[in-house]
């Protein structure tokens, strides 16, 4: 080494050197105060350096969250843990407009039960379409445990598309849970109860009342279930729990625990014990393997009758067939997990301290060998759990669900009475780290914790209590949802989130890169129907129609269309008794550009995302006036966004003379304005210059913007030529409405024009010209 390097060495060294302490020093006494000041440690400061998401910042995971109660579902970002957004599924949703537009009543409607609309749900386990056992990103389903429902929410626009009831049960708990290329989404009942809505006397619950197990149909093209493709398993009335598909070596078969196998029937009142104690006084309860591909193979060929309109395999045809086996699974179990590779199923005893890890080969075997210790009181043969077990591990008091990570053979459990994560090995059968959380774990969940390939990374557990850990509310505390760094071997706490919704019960986490929502529709869509609406209109063809049938009915159907910052029609004029029927469009097309629609005493609010058409029905049965306005605050001149539906009385004649003048105006003002347009202009193309100078057309968000401009532009310029017809008849009042109406165009253009500049710049657009 010469002279030269070296001292070229300790110069570059000296400065980094240097460098490095100033900074340090300046920003370790503010951060120490910080720390000071807020009694933070240094353990704190690592946590918020690994969840802290600066601004404009996007999260690695997106996190699909039941909304338990809420009947929705929570989206939010990991390791942000920033909520994202609630979409409505099986309760009203105002923001959204689901459950106050017609396209979206039509889903709710789907959920009817015995004709009955059901406002809420009790949603529990979110599920991700899957393609070779991982997510693909493109749809969710949740189910409603109360009511036995099933929701798919569309993933390109984050908006529920269908819920379907089933058509057996009284209630479902164990779903959803997917096959391993959504060809099915399976859902089991909890409460045993009639198949049929009659009534049936409890005295004949063990030959009347029933479980079952349904394999919904999932139409992937279409992206819709069919109930008429489906088919459901007749099983004992057990209480059948959760589920999970099969993968793998294991791809093909479906896993349900169940719990009061007992068939116990509480009533206080008839002075018998609880529920409570006849459902767990036996040791063992029963996991129910279905084997879901030759009973799909049965249904093609025909085989199976249809109950209820959907086919419905009896016990006995199932036994005969060999689709349905049971094997013995300790204490009243919570919980069936399929490890990724498929090759193990993990089941926790909840008033047990084990995990059960059930061999799928071991079970294939004695399948195979008709190795069956007997059979329960329906003819089911049960595998014994010994021809079965991989091995039975002391987790912790309480364990029910169960993670895995991206390590092999790594599993997490959640401990629900002693509070706390069990880290263990489940192809070794021992613990590797216990970590404590506040308090009363139900569901946890690993990142893309339940497909084929696991993420690992972080852990939530989904907390049932959080008790002291928030600022105290009354007495109905938020849940918590604890977020766990894995990456290591210890595993660390890192944030604490209350969720104030509902009770979540079970979430997915999947890559955010996955998932590519749009940000409008195709111009005139039903998203809903995900189809073009019959009601759209476009700029100029706004139109209201009016007829009456040989009794007299009326309606009115108005296609109006919003766009910044006016509604069309600003009045509409209807008459008592007429059934109303209001359809926008919204011609937006930037981003975020949505509209509101909210009407005065008619329980009215749509929310129109651009180029969506919603509508909403209803009777205008009072005569009166009814304003109506935009929700979003869309621009600077949102609060103009209004307009009057005037119901009028039977036999109504309009006065003479038309409306009255609020404001004179004179030809300063109207020359004022027209100054001002032109400076405006000026602005306008500057901006213009600057985007067509620029590769913009690259650039798809700035094309929607530019497209938007351009019609603001055109708008613009038809005013203009109103205001100058006026002014030509010294029509000043007009003249100067019109030149006013030019500029609201005018600022709406370079409003959009300036968004699209700014995005040009801040993406590295190069000059083209
Ligand atoms: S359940 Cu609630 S904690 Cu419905 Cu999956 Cu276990
Ligand atoms: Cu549109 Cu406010």
């Amino acid at each position: 080494m010469n002279t030269f390097t070296i001292r070229a060495i300790s110069v570059c060294s000296g400065l980094i050197l240097g460098l490095s302490i100033s900074a340090t020093a300046w920003s370790a006494s503010s951060l120490e105060q910080v720390m000071k000041q807020r009694g933070l440690t240094q353990k704190d400061i690592l946590a918020a350096a690994k969840t802290y998401t600066p601004s404009g910042g996007r999260d690695e995971y997106m996190v699909f969250a039941s909304g338990g109660q809420s009947g929705q579902l929570i989206v939010y970002g990991i390791p942000s843990m920033r909520i994202l957004k609630y979409i409505g599924v099986f309760t009203p949703e105002p923001w959204q407009g689901y459950g106050y537009d017609d396209e979206s009543k039509a889903v709710l409607a789907e959920g009817r039960i015995m004709g009955k609309d059901i406002t809420y749900g009790d949603t529990h386990h979110p599920a991700i379409s899957e393609t070779n056992g991982d997510y693909d990103g493109r749809f969710v389903f949740i189910n409603d445990k109360a009511n036995p429902r099933i929701a798919v929410i569309d993933l390109h626009d984050f908006e529920t598309k269908q819920i379907v009831v089933n058509p057996l049960f009284k209630s479902a708990h164990g779903g959803t849970f997917v096959t391993p290329n959504t060809e099915y989404v399976m859902e089991a009942a909890q409460y045993a109860a009639p198949y049929s809505n009659d009534f049936v006397p409890l005295e004949e619950f063990n030959d009347k009342y029933r479980g079952g197990l349904t394999y919904w149909k999932f139409d992937n093209d279409k992206g819709r279930l069919v109930q008429e493709d489906s088919f459901t398993f007749e099983l004992p009335p057990y209480s059948q729990d959760l589920s999970d598909a099969g993968k793998g070596p294991s791809a093909g078969w479906g896993f349900t625990n169940s719990f009061c196998s007992e068939r116990y029937v509480g009533g206080n009142e008839r002075g018998r014990p609880p529920f409570e104690a006849g459902c767990s006084a036996k040791d063992t309860d029963f996991l129910h393997v279905t084997n879901w591909k030759k009973a799909a193979d049965l249904v093609k060929a025909g085989k199976v009758k249809k109950q209820k309109g959907m086919y419905v395999i009896p016990m006995e045809q199932a036994v005969k067939e060999g689709l349905l086996y049971l094997i013995p699974e300790p204490k009243s179990p919570h919980g069936v997990d399929v490890t990724p590779d498929g090759t193990k199923i993990v089941v926790s005893g909840k008033l047990d301290s084990h995990t059960w890890v059930y061999s799928w080969e071991k079970i294939q075997a004695a399948i195979k060998n008709n190795r069956f210790e007997g059979k329960d009181p329906y003819g089911i043969p049960i595998i014994a759990l010994n021809d079965t077990l991989h091995k039975s591990v002391n987790v912790g008091l309480g364990p029910l669900h169960t993670q895995f990570d991206s390590k092999p053979c790594v599993a997490y459990t959640s401990i629900y009475v002693d509070s706390m994560i069990t880290k263990w090995d489940y192809c070794e059968g021992k613990i590797l780290d216990q970590l404590p959380i506040h308090y009363n774990v139900g569901h946890l969940m690993t990142m893309e914790g339940d497909t084929v390939k696991p993420d690992g990374k972080y852990l939530v557990a989904l907390n049932k209590l959080s008790i002291d850990r928030f600022n105290p509310v009354g007495p109905l505390h938020p849940q918590n949802h604890q977020l766990i760094d894995i990456s290591g071997d210890k595993m660390e706490l890192l944030y604490d989130m209350p969720l104030p919704l509902g009770e979540p019960h079970y979430a997915v986490a999947i890559k955010a890169d996955k998932l590519k929502p749009v940000v409008r529709y195709k111009s005139g869509w039903n998203s809903r129907a995900d189809e073009k609406s019959p009601y759209k209109s476009r700029a100029g063809r706004e139109k209201t129609e009016r007829s009456c049938d040989a009794n007299g009915k009326c309606s009115v159907e108005v296609y109006g269309t919003t766009i910044r910052s006016h509604i069309t029609p600003e009045i509409i004029e209807v008459t008592e008794g007429d059934t109303v029927s209001l359809h926008f469009t919204n011609l937006e097309r930037a981003e975020d550009e949505v509209h509101g629609f909210a009407l005065y005493g008619q329980n009215v609010q749509l929310s129109i995302e651009p180029g969506k058409t919603a509508s909403a029905t209803f009777l205008a049965d009072k005569a009166g006036v009814y304003p109506y306005y935009c929700t979003e605050f869309c621009s600077a001149l949102h609060l103009e966004m209004q307009g009057y539906l005037l119901v009028q009385p039977k036999g109504y004649k309009a006065k003479a003379g038309g409306l009255q003048a609020g404001t004179n105006y004179t030809e300063a003002d109207y020359n004022k304005q027209v100054e001002t347009n032109i400076a405006t202009q000026q602005v306008i193309d500057q901006v213009v210059g600057f985007i067509t100078s620029h590769n913009y057309q690259d650039f798809p968000t700035v094309v929607g913007l530019v497209e938007d401009a351009t019609d603001q532009l055109g708008f613009a310029k038809g005013a203009k030529e109103k205001s100058e017809a006026a002014a030509a008849k010294q029509d000043w009042n007009n003249a100067m409405l019109w030149a006013n109406q030019w500029w609201q165009y005018q600022v709406k253009t370079a409003d959009l024009g300036l968004r699209a500049k700014t995005h040009l710049e801040e993406n590295g657009a190069k000059k083209v010209k």
